[in-house]
C-alpha cells in the first residue's frame, strides 16, 4: 500500500490507473511506478555500522533509497590500501539483501584495517552518494593455506630451480599488491627446457605429517591462488599438479597413480583463480589424456602438490607472481 499513499499525496490519478493495471499484468514483479517514475534520491547512503571488525565475524551493509528501481554501483575503497569492493545490482532500495559486505575484495590488494570511502552511483544519472566505514579487523580466510608468503617462502616447500639466467623465485613487496603485503615471484630464462623452476608441497610437510586433510568429496574441494603475469609477456605457464596415493601405501608411484593438473596462464592484472578438484584433468604434454591411476578424483589421497613454472625455451624471459595458495571446501576462496 506504500505506493498508494505516495500517489495520494502527489495527487496523480493517472498513476492509480497505471498501478491498477500493473497489478493485473505482473502480480509478482516490480510495480510500474518503481520502474518508470522520475529518478530521485529519497534516502541518503548510510552504513549499518561506523566500524566493522571482520575478524570477529561482523559484517556491514549499506542502505539508500531511490524513487525508482535503477542500476546501482556501490564501491568501497580502502583509503590506505586502495583495495576495492564493488557491489552492483538493480533496485529501488539498498539493504542487507543486496548491499552486504563481509570484508572481501573485488579488486586487489586485500583490505587492511583502515578507513574506507563508500560511493554509490547510478549509471545514467549524475547523483553520487557517499559515506564511510572503518575496518578495525580484517577478514579471516577460511582455508587450508599452503602459503600466503607473508612470512617469506614457507619452509614446507621443496624446490628445484634451473641454473638459467635472471632467475627469480623470491618474495616481492612492491605494489600493486594482492593479499597482504608480500607475494612470490617466479621468473627466469631457460633456453634448453620448458621447466624454469618447480615448488612442491608434500603431504609429509603439512600439519606435522597429517597431510592436507581435504574432504573426500572432490566436488567440494577447490585449489585457489592469486596470480598475474609480467605486463607485455604471455609465455608463462604455471602448471599445477596434484598427485594421489591411490593405493594408500604412503608413496606416489609414477606412471600408475593419478596425477591431476591444470595449466594457468595469468593475465597482467592480479586475479584470484579457483579450480574445483573434480574438474582437474590428466595432462600429457599439455593435452587432456586418460587418467593414469584409478581415475577417481580423491582429494583425501593427495600425496603432494607441485607448482611448475614453464615457458617455451625459445620464448625468452618469463615471469609470474603468485599469492595466497590455498585449498577451500564448499566454495572458492573469497579474499
Ligand atoms: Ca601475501
Ligand atoms: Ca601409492
Ligand atoms: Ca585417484
Amino acid at each position: 500500500m506504500q505506493f498508494r499513499s505516495k500517489y495520494l499525496v502527489a495527487g496523480l490519478g493517472l498513476a492509480f490507473f497505471i498501478a491498477g493495471c500493473e497489478r493485473d499484468l505482473t502480480p509478482d514483479g516490480p510495480s510500474l511506478s518503481d520502474l518508470y517514475g522520475t529518478f530521485k534520491v529519497k534516502t541518503a547512503l548510510e552504513s549499518s555500522r561506523a566500524q566493522v571488525d571482520f575478524s570477529a565475524g561482523q559484517s556491514v551493509y549499506f542502505t539508500a533509497e531511490t524513487s525508482i528501481a535503477t542500476d546501482f554501483v556501490l564501491e568501497i575503497k580502502g583509503r590506505t590500501s586502495g583495495a576495492v569492493k564493488r557491489i552492483t545490482g538493480k533496485s529501488r532500495t539498498l539493504d542487507v539483501s543486496n548491499a552486504l559486505w563481509q570484508g572481501e575484495t573485488s579488486q586487489f590488494p586485500t583490505f587492511q584495517t583502515e578507513v574506507c570511502d563508500v560511493q554509490l552511483t547510478f549509471p545514467g544519472y549524475s547523483d553520487t552518494l557517499t559515506t564511510e566505514v572503518t575496518v578495525t579487523g580484517k577478514r579471516v580466510v577460511e582455508a587450508t593455506i599452503l602459503d600466503d608468503f607473508e612470512g617469506g617462502i614457507s619452509p614446507s616447500w621443496t624446490k628445484f630451480i634451473q641454473s638459467g639466467a635472471n632467475m627469480q623465485f623470491n618474495i616481492q613487496t612492491a605494489p600493486p599488491l594482492a593479499e597482504g603485503s608480500k607475494y612470490f615471484r617466479l621468473g627466469g630464462t631457460v633456453g634448453w627446457d620448458w621447466l624454469i623452476g618447480m615448488y612442491e608441497m608434500p603431504k609429509a610437510n603439512m600439519n606435522g605429517g597429517a597431510g592436507f586433510q581435504l574432504s573426500n568429496d572432490a566436488e567440494k574441494v577447490f585449489f585457489n591462488g592469486v596470480f598475474r603475469q609480467m605486463a607485455g609477456l604471455d609465455n608463462a605457464i604455471i602448471l599445477l599438479q596434484l598427485r594421489e596415493d591411490d593405493n594408500g601405501d604412503g608413496t606416489y608411484s609414477e606412471g600408475s597413480e593419478d596425477l591431476w593438473a591444470v595449466e594457468i596462464r595469468p593475465e597482467s592484472a592480479w586475479e584470484l583463480m579457483s579450480f574445483k578438484y573434480s574438474d582437474l584433468v590428466t595432462l600429457v604434454n599439455g593435452a587432456v589424456s586418460a587418467a593414469i591411476g584409478n581415475g577417481l578424483h580423491e582429494p583425501e589421497k593427495l600425496h603432494r602438490l607441485s607448482i611448475l613454472f614453464l615457458a617455451n625455451p625459445s620464448s625468452g624471459y618469463a615471469q609470474c607472481d603468485a599469492d595466497m595458495l590455498a585449498f577451500t571446501e564448499n566454495a572458492p576462496l573469497a579474499l
